[in-house]
């Protein structure tokens, strides 16, 4: 199948500027300059019906529209490239072998937007991403395709690479801007959202890698294509998954959105690992719930991973197999999240600690019985906080206890984890 984004990509090497050029790289940012309107390349991406797919996976057309057109001063788009979600590293499988896709599609966002400058924001330590889109920004701006004047039009477009300090925080799309404004990177509070009042307070639309990265084959072959492109009628598009844990093959694969759960592991993973039994997954990374067995027929798209209460989240795929201690993965889990708490709000700064604690002595044989009721309040408290940190690092226990309550009932009564000898 003829999917968009690793299409142009070279088995060990990024594909260079005149390979993704030959390829009909560009292309459609030509013909947008010289023959759309900015409002007929918002509408295409409406019609195309694109989800972000960062994690949260709200309508990137729709999200463009809040975009207040009649405000005097600057309006800004920003790329979040801070991958650091546990599990999650497509974003620089992407760029490590294809940046121009990304430059592309985030120079026609800025002309649908009428934005004069973007930035990508991109997770310290990716280097080799880094270093190929500063290469491709250059090549962009000496072709014309980018800076002053676009192809001769009377469109000017520059691009910036921030590298982030290194804090998962600043992933979170409100800290991200305070970040780039030089500022600690809190969250803000929200409303307003980043697209009426974001970056130096001007309208801001914040869009992820692999979002950005599909425009320009939206634009090159039209929204029913995209839409087509989706193994279920409401879907759209492909998805970058990126697998890790007990299967045999771990790998960054692009397959169509709707492809069932056991596809992408018996499909491109080459099923389970050692002979061993499939026992759950974390579906996108780590601020989703569990799935189990019984969800491999699930099609990975936004809406029913939903149904049933997980989400498709980043594409971000941890596979556990019947060896694995799921207190443990959790636990593991909590403690990233407690570390990376940037501190702000009380539930998230006293309670991820507190969570991480009550599992570790389930997990090394001193819990109590009521430390199940008391994992489930907080997993009510935790959502009373001030960003999507906390609800996010409850998803994985609260799927870890809808799922395998009797798992962990079992660490309580034998005083020891089961799959411990
Ligand atoms: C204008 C409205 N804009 C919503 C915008 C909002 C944002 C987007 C989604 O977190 C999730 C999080 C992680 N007017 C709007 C509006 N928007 N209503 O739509 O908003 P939201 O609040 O649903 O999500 P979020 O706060 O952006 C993203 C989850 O993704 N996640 C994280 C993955 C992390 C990585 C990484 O490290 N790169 O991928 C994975 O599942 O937990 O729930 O732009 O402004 N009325």
């Amino acid at each position: 199948m003829d999917l968009p984004l690793f299409r142009h990509n070279r088995r060990d090497r990024s594909v260079a500027f005149k390979e993704y050029r030959s390829e009909g790289g560009f292309e459609a940012l030509k013909r947008a300059i010289t023959g759309m309107t900015p409002a007929e390349v918002q509408q295409t991406v409406i019609d195309s019906g694109l989800r972000g797919r960062g994690g949260a996976g709200f309508p990137t057309g729709k999200k463009w529209s809040f975009v207040p057109r009649d405000l005097p001063g600057p309006r800004w788009i920003i790329c979040n490239c801070d991958e650091m979600e546990p599990g999650t590293y497509k974003d620089r499988v992407l760029l490590e072998h294809n940046p121009y896709s990304l430059i592309e599609g985030m120079t026609l966002a800025c002309y649908a937007l009428g934005v004069r400058h973007g930035f990508i924001f991109i997770r310290k330590g990716y280097e080799q991403a880094a270093e190929n889109l500063a290469r491709a920004i250059d090549e962009a701006k000496k072709e014309g395709f980018l800076g002053e004047r676009i192809l001769g039009s009377e469109h000017s477009i520059d691009i910036d690479l921030h590298l982030s300090a290194g804090r998962y925080i600043c992933g979170e799309e409100t800290a991200l801007i305070n970040a780039l404004e030089g500022k600690r990177p809190n969250p803000r509070q929200k409303p307003p959202f980043p697209a009426v009042k974001g970056l130096w307070a001007g309208p801001t639309v914040v869009n992820n890698v692999e979002t950005l990265a599909n425009i320009p084959g939206i634009l090159a072959r039209g929204a029913a294509w995209f839409k087509g492109l989706a193994m279920n009628p409401e879907g759209a598009g492909s998805k970058l998954f990126c697998v890790s844990g007990s299967v045999k093959d771990r790998a960054c694969v692009e397959l169509p959105i709707g492809i069932p759960l056991g596809d992408i592991i018996d499909g491109p993973c080459g099923g389970m690992r050692l002979g061993k039994r499939f026992k759950a997954c974390i579906p996108g990374g780590a601020s989703t719930q569990f799935l189990t067995a019984e969800h491999l027929k699930v099609p990975m798209d936004y809406d029913p991973v939903a149904k049933v209460g997980s989400r498709l989240g980043s594409g971000g795929i941890i596979v556990f197999d019947q060896d694995h201690c799921l207190v443990e993965a959790t636990l593991n889990l909590i403690t990233f999240f407690a570390r990376e708490s940037c501190g702000w709000c009380t539930p998230c700064r006293e309670g991820l600690p507190y969570v991480r604690e009550i599992l570790t002595r389930i997990e090394t044989g001193y819990g109590k019985e009521d430390d199940i009721a008391i994992l489930r309040e907080h997993i009510k408290y935790l959502n009373y906080s001030f960003c999507a940190l906390a609800p996010g690092a409850m998803a994985p226990l609260d799927g870890l206890l809808r799922h395998f309550e009797d798992e962990v009932r079992e660490h309580i009564v034998k005083k020891k984890c089961p799959l411990k000898k």
